[in-house]
């Protein structure tokens, strides 16, 4: 009866929670609710110091005195006096607070950015001391102090160490100066050049902050079909304003350079790389930068790649264009990261070759500031794809990881997809290049190049002016999942989630199981009902919204999909072993074993690397047709589960973001369904066999799904 009575009032008070709108994102600080744990953080933190007077320290000081008075419901300040009598006490490790503290070797492992939070008796009382090298360092330790309370952890016996294992940790932003976010799905664009700088939008704080709490050091301000004009001298006064918001966040400022500005708003005839007057024009506006903004991180550019100007325009190589930027930024240590994401028409060489044979000749070509940004995959940011061969193959070259957190090809803004565990497939792969447990984590973080100095991993941001910044409310962890892979990508995809939960809704026991069991499958059943055993693009065409296998119309082979399912009377999937691209052969022997034989092949990749017939016998003991029906049967089936899952944990939530997550939850079933129909049917005319009886069979024509059509889809 007691515990009846308990539950009741659990669910009274739970459902009178407050309506959020998700601005605050995972820096929530509610109070602590737990009565004995919040006895304890107040004995434990009974005052604070924070040591310092940069503006990195005063926004620290900040955070940890909102953070604390918000959870611990009790007023905090940071008084100048307190210093060593402060049983917090954050500071650098030269303070002279902390001379008796014996940190110093630990300190000698933390290097600029990272920090440590441990509890020590200093002057005969318990303390606990966050500190670092630098006061960026310290930033970081404070935003992981707070994150320790706001997931209700122990904080009696600290040890904390932490150093990230990459040095750039970055979010690039796909935003047009008329402020359309190319792939974006959550608004418009942050910036709002119009009024900058004279209003500085206190958002941009906001989203540095949030930026700042996950370790996110730089921030590309511009999509990478780049514009000209954001090198004009307005312009550059408006990246000034932003730069000068984020910098004391310890987030530093890129842009995308259009190769062909010289022309464009230079006035020259060329922009040919090995052209002196080129190179001197961008010299000389490189210098332009750095006067508005002295610690400018540098360029990304993209380039010969989907119509996007470039070196070869001149019959120059990629390295010819990445080392005339590298030259212009590199007395202000400036880097460049030039991407590999290029594929051509002319080439009639399968797509997923193409970056690899451009590149790979070019390994040691680049100068030392120069980074290559590679997608996860070889094709473009994929449901569910293989590891990119260029990861492993450029031993001498940095490559610097780009993950797609906008969710482009996974459901967009209408699909819950937890991306966690897509980041880690790829971060965990082996390589092999360098002997067994190579993984693509292990090649970007510089671990078998004792030279590398350059080390990277960046995601497509999924940012825009939405209230809750990302669309779907469950997309804020993808953004969170990203910088906290970038600081560490040994941390599980479970532990990610976990952290994103308990900050984001509640740290009660029977929300975080559920929902987390929710966003670890969530991936897993969108790659079901959509792309399942190894399809890839098959969507609609430039939206890229819902599915279009059919789709075989479009000016270049390699932007249809069926150029990607190849399916016929006999089978389906892309040929690409040795008697198909062999692209395999891109891949070392030993990870290609994964793959190479159609009999032994993981069949999450069956289809990817083989064309395999209808008749196939699947591990299940399904034919290959039996298996397709089941998978996109069972997806969508599985969404259903997620719609109930989400119900079951209204007491937990506030209305406000229940409801839009359970209208959500609605939408996506019904694209799983057209997802699974639409797939059905049209590889139905190949196959020539029937969707087994056990399967309610589709309500709607083949003709109808292909009738369908979304003028004024976002994000295109
Ligand atoms: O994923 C594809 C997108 C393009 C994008 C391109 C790229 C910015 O459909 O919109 O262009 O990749 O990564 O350059």
């Amino acid at each position: 009866m007691k515990k009846i009575l308990f539950l009741f009032l659990l669910i009274c008070s739970y459902s009178q929670l407050n309506a959020e709108t998700g601005y605050d994102l995972w820096l929530r600080y509610q109070p602590i609710q737990d009565q004995t744990l919040l006895g304890k953080y107040r004995q434990q933190i009974s005052s604070m110091y924070v040591d310092g007077n940069s503006e990195t320290i005063r926004m620290a000081r900040e955070e940890l005195t909102n953070g604390l008075s918000d959870m611990l419901q009790q007023k905090f300040s940071s008084p100048s006096a307190m210093g060593s009598a402060a049983s917090l006490i954050a500071a650098r490790g030269t303070s002279s607070l902390l001379a008796t503290a014996g940190i110093k070797e630990l300190l000698a492992q933390t290097g600029e950015e990272g920090f440590i939070i441990i509890s020590k008796n200093l002057s005969g009382k318990k303390r606990i001391i966050i500190s670092g090298n630098t006061d960026k360092a310290i930033l970081y330790g404070v935003f992981h102090f707070l994150r320790l309370l706001q997931t209700q952890q122990s904080i009696s016996n600290l040890e904390t160490v932490s150093v990230p294992k990459v040095k750039l940790r970055m979010l690039n932003h796909w935003d047009n100066l008329n402020r359309t976010v190319e792939r974006g799905y959550a608004g418009f664009s942050l910036w709002n050049w119009h009024s900058l700088p004279g209003y500085i939008d206190p958002r941009y704080k906001d989203y540095a902050r949030a930026n700042a709490s996950i370790g996110i050091n730089g921030t590309v301000l511009t999509n990478v079909n780049a514009n000209a004009t954001i090198l004009t001298k307005n312009y550059l006064e408006k990246v000034k304003a932003l730069a000068d918001v984020f910098r004391p966040y310890g987030i530093k400022v890129y842009l995308t350079a259009r190769f062909s500005a010289p022309i464009e708003i230079g006035g020259l005839k060329t922009a040919d790389p090995l052209d002196e007057k080129v190179r001197q024009w961008w010299k000389d506006k490189v210098k332009e930068i750095y006067q508005h903004i002295p610690d400018f991180g540098g360029f990304v550019i993209k380039a010969n790649s989907e119509g996007q100007p470039g070196p070869q325009d001149y019959k120059r190589s990629h390295s010819d264009g990445a080392n005339m930027f590298a030259e212009a930024v590199a007395p202000f240590n400036g880097i460049i990261m030039w991407r590999a994401f290029v594929y051509s028409a002319e080439k009639n060489v399968d797509r997923h070759k193409q970056a690899y044979d451009e590149f790979v000749p070019l390994d040691g070509a680049f100068h030392k500031n120069v980074m290559v940004q590679v997608k996860n995959g070889a094709i473009d940011f994929m449901p569910r794809e293989p590891f990119h061969p260029l990861f492993g193959a450029m031993p001498k070259t940095p490559l610097m990881m780009e993950f797609q957190v906008t969710q482009e090809y996974l459901g967009q803004a209408t699909n819950l997809v937890y991306l966690g565990p897509l980041f880690k497939e790829c971060l965990d792969s082996d390589t092999y290049t360098s002997g067994k447990g190579s993984t693509v984590a292990k090649v970007l973080d510089g671990s078998f190049n004792k030279d590398q100095t350059l080390t990277g991993i960046t995601g497509v941001a999924n940012i825009g002016t939405d209230v809750n910044w990302t669309g779907h409310p469950f997309a804020q962890a993808n953004w969170y999942a990203l910088g906290r892979l970038a600081w560490n990508h040994s941390l599980s995809a479970e532990k990610i989630a976990d952290e994103w939960l308990r900050m984001t809704y509640s740290n009660h026991t029977a929300f975080i199981q559920t929902a987390s069991k929710l966003m670890m499958e969530s991936r897993d059943i969108f790659v079901q009902y959509s792309n399942p055993i190894g399809l890839h693009h098959i969507m609609g065409t430039g939206h890229h919204y819902g599915p279009a296998p059919w789709v075989n119309n479009l000016n270049r082979p390699d932007w249809n999909p069926v150029y990607y399912h190849k399916a016929d009377s006999m089978g389906i999937g892309f040929n690409r072993t040795a008697t198909g691209s062999n692209a395999l052969v891109q891949y070392h022997p030993e990870a290609r074993k994964l793959w190479e034989d159609m009999n032994t092949c993981e069949e999450k990749n069956l289809l990817w690397f083989h064309h395999v017939p209808w008749t196939f016998k699947m591990r299940s003991g399904r034919s290959l047709w039996d298996e397709l029906c089941h998978h996109y049967y069972s997806g969508a089936a599985k969404v259903k589960e997620m719609q109930q899952s989400w119900a079951n944990l209204n007491p937990y939530v506030d209305q406000q973001r229940f409801d839009q997550v359970r209208s959500l939850l609605n939408v996506q079933y019904d694209e799983a369904v057209w997802w699974r129909n639409a797939c059905l049917l049209y590889f139905q005319t190949f196959s020539k066999k029937p969707i087994p009886g056990q399967y309610e069979k589709p309500d709607k024509t083949l003709d109808y799904y292909k009738s369908l059509r979304f003028p004024f889809a976002p994000g295109n």
